[in-house]
């Protein structure tokens, strides 16, 4: 029994452990700046943490057969503080390593303010939808009121109708964008937490009731990429999605356009 058990658990990581290291169960390619630097660190991270998984599985099955039962008495251990305090250690400074070097990547898409030619595109996170609203020619978002919220006649972000700059706004399901071009992102949440998450741009990012949080991009890659709400916001959180598409510089002033239109 205790043999077979050390087997299972040897094949599993050592099965687990190839499909990871061959690149089958990998991300599908990145469309934004920060793809390489994040995709390296990625690499980085499973690289430290698979061998220490490999080790740490190694000798879990060694320990299963080595002191299976042999039908004498049981010797009981309290652990030993001075190899705790070394595998505590040393897994806080890899954390901390890591965070040191990532931490770059991070910086450069939510705290470095986006570029001054940035495309600036609200996302609005609601139980269970999303809202993308463009400023539309003025460049300038009109004032929103929660008391003019009302899905029932088409004013989901209660776009206040005395205000100039909301005249042009244009409020979509779905997040164009052009090619090439900087992109900011102001996240925002009429309800819970959601969260913007697109795997092709290596970008995750909370809408926080309350809070614009902001993060940037340029997309690189003409295409349709999904938008899957990453944050368990309740019971239709499974169907909470959009999608980013991003069009060619001519596609999207069409697009903009077209949905202009009454
Ligand atoms: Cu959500």
């Amino acid at each position: 029994m205790a043999l077979l058990l050390a087997l299972a658990i040897t094949g599993i990581t050592l099965v687990s452990t190839y499909y990871f290291a061959d690149g089958t169960w990998w991300l599908p390619p990145y469309i934004s700046e920060y793809g390489d630097a994040y995709d390296k660190h990625f690499v980085l991270t499973m690289q430290l943490c698979g061998v220490i998984f490999v080790a740490a599985q190694l000798a879990l099955a060694y320990t299963v057969f080595r002191y299976r039962g042999r039908g004498g008495r049981a010797h009981y251990s309290h652990g030993n503080n001075a190899l705790e305090a070394v595998w505590t250690s040393a897994a806080g400074i890899l954390f901390v390593g890591l965070v040191l070097v990532g931490q770059h990547i991070w910086v450069q898409a939510h705290l470095q303010a986006a570029p001054a030619n940035a495309l600036q595109i609200e996302m609005w996170g609601q139980q269970f939808t999303w809202y993308v609203r463009y400023p539309g020619s003025d460049g300038v978002f009109g004032r929103t009121r929660p008391e003019l919220m009302k899905e029932s006649t088409g004013q989901a972000l209660g776009i206040d109708p005395d205000d100039p700059a909301g005249k042009d706004d244009l409020v979509m399901p779905v997040m164009a964008v052009p090619v090439n071009r900087p992109v900011e992102v102001i996240l925002r949440s009429k309800d819970v937490i959601h969260s913007f998450f697109v795997r092709e741009l290596r970008l995750k990012q909370d809408a926080v009731p309350g809070l614009e949080n902001r993060l940037h991009f340029t997309a690189s890659q003409i295409g349709r990429y999904e938008i899957p709400c990453a944050e368990l916001c309740g019971l239709g959180h499974y169907q909470m999605r959009s999608f980013l598409e991003v069009k060619s510089e001519a596609d999207f002033e069409q697009w903009l356009r077209d949905s202009a239109a009454p």
